[in-house]
């Protein structure tokens, strides 16, 4: 049985040679993935790079998480799963509620108290979720959650779950179809780790199946308040503006630096200051406004760059995780102010100084 109608160009059937499917999966989809790769010519001279952007905040629910979702949830449900959880920063319970509310099952969210963007929230709470926050962080959060799945039939689809990364991989197969090649560098935020672990994977599976001949170095971007895999050791207060990478251990830390270590690549970290600074960047010289989290990617090439990690010329991707109507709250705290007038022709005129 299939969901999906012949417009619906779900990610599973794009891919489906790649993907632990069968015809007995229900597929679940909101017509995931497919997103642009736009170049960032601005950027790119300003940078000496071939510069391109890969826009995950216009898959479905505005994330890369809908790619991990409608596999973790087909799955799921071929398995027989009436119910799915997930601990979140925001983006995967919003993924989560609606692939659930796709699917007719329920859904429970633990969430941080009081560290949820407004627009993930809102997602959530509308598709039917049953949301739950904790006075604490992700990182306690995932710890009720495991523990919830061990005792009751509830269906795990953070991304420890393996299908999760499954779908997230083909971000990378998307990169390769577009360019015609893989880039030099690979640029992605770091939280939890699993999608810079799913893009290494889907690079290697690229190389391996014969659709490219090379594979980047892959470079992650952890913010400086919840850089774990920088400092070698769990973070236990992880504090940064980028919420959705606000965490302090992540689940597939591991993972993640052996993809920076294999491929010649890095986890560093940056700051606020210059997750901010990228994010105003990016969305006042190409048009593109991602979440915070998402401008890490950014912020970690423009510090590169500095320290003279590339060749001038060199192809790399940013990939810009989530969308920037996400946290609007962050937005509008950082953007330029709005000026009050008078709802008068003249003055209007006048207070532009046109
Ligand atoms: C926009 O939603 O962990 O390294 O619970 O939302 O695979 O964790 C979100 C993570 C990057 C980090 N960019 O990805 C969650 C959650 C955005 C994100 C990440 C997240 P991972």
């Amino acid at each position: 049985m299939s969901s999906s109608g012949p417009r619906d160009r779900s990610l599973i059937e794009r891919y489906r040679k790649f993907l632990p499917v069968s015809d007995a999966t229900p597929v679940i989809t909101l017509a995931e993935g497919s997103t642009p790769l736009l170049s960032a010519p601005r950027l790119g001279e300003r940078l000496g790079l071939n510069l391109f952007l890969k826009l995950e905040g216009l898959n479905p629910t505005g994330s890369f998480k809908d790619r991990g979702m409608t596999l973790a949830v087909s799955k799921g449900l071929e398995d027989g799963a009436r119910a799915v959880i997930c601990a979140s920063t925001g983006n995967t319970s919003a993924s989560a509620a609606a692939y659930a509310s796709r699917a007719g099952i329920r859904c429970i969210v633990i969430i941080p108290e009081g560290k949820i963007a407004a627009g993930k929230l809102a997602q959530a709470v509308t598709h039917g979720a049953q949301v739950l926050s904790v006075a604490g962080n992700f990182d306690q959060a995932l710890d009720i959650v495991r523990g919830i799945v061990e005792k009751y039939p509830v269906q795990l689809v953070n991304s420890i779950n393996p299908y999760r990364l499954e779908g997230q991989k083909t971000g990378a197969f998307e990169i390769v179809d577009s360019l015609g090649k893989a880039p030099d560098f690979l640029a992605i935020p770091v939280g939890n780790a699993g999608n810079i672990t799913a893009y290494w994977n889907g690079f290697n599976e690229y190389l391996n199946a014969g659709e490219c001949d090379s594979v980047p170095r892959m470079i992650g971007f952890q913010a400086a308040g919840a850089a774990p895999l920088v400092l070698g050791r769990p973070v236990k207060n992880p504090e940064t503006i980028a919420t959705a990478i606000r965490i302090g251990n992540p689940a597939r830390g591991d993972q993640a630096l052996a993809a920076a270590g294999d491929s010649r690549g890095l986890i560093d970290s940056v700051t606020d200051e210059e997750i901010i600074s990228a994010y105003k960047l990016v969305a006042s010289t190409e048009g593109t406004f991602c979440e915070p989290a998402s401008a890490a990617s950014l912020a970690g090439v423009i510090k590169k760059q500095r320290e003279g990690l590339f060749n001038e010329g060199d192809t790399v991707v940013c990939v810009l995780t989530g969308h920037g109507l996400k946290d609007p709250d962050t937005a509008i705290d950082n953007g330029a102010k709005v000026v009050r007038v008078d709802a008068d022709f003249d003055r209007v005129v006048d207070t532009l100084g046109l």
